[in-house]
């Protein structure tokens, strides 16, 4: 290995470290729903390059509108998922995008593009402790 390819290499696994950093670690705190009482609990999520917020914390057994606020332009990001919720979505650009569902039982479910590289967390409470 010539010292060109080594440099290469070391480049190549301190991305892929960040990039797994980046989506899978960092910033990972939900960010809560602050609704009370028994309507929907609305958020809306920008979409540009990424979800932002990437976790929303709801509460179960109350509906969840999810606003998505696509921004770019991408291919990746036309489409939304959430797999759990039999939900698959078109979001035009520049335009806000709801889709509702109620969430019946606590757990983390995923939202992502539709080739699943854009990731969100949806972290479902249980009724009562959001
Ligand atoms: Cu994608």
């Amino acid at each position: 290995m010539t010292p060109t390819e080594a440099t290469v290499l070391a480049a190549s696994a301190a991305a892929i470290a960040w990039i797994h950093w980046y989506f899978f670690v960092a910033g990972r705190r939900p960010a809560r729903v602050a609704t009370a009482g028994t309507g929907a609990q609305e958020v809306t999520v920008r979409v540009d390059g990424g979800y932002s917020p990437a976790a929303i914390e709801v509460e179960a057994g109350r509906p969840v509108r999810l606003a998505f606020e696509r921004a770019d332009t991408s291919g990746c990001s036309e489409e939304v998922v959430l797999p759990d919720f039999g939900i698959r979505r078109f979001l035009p650009t520049g335009t806000r995008t709801t889709v509702e569902f109620t969430p019946g039982k606590a757990g983390t479910y995923e939202f992502t593009c539709g080739m699943g590289m854009l990731r969100g967390r949806l972290v479902v409470a249980p009724r009562g402790e959001v």
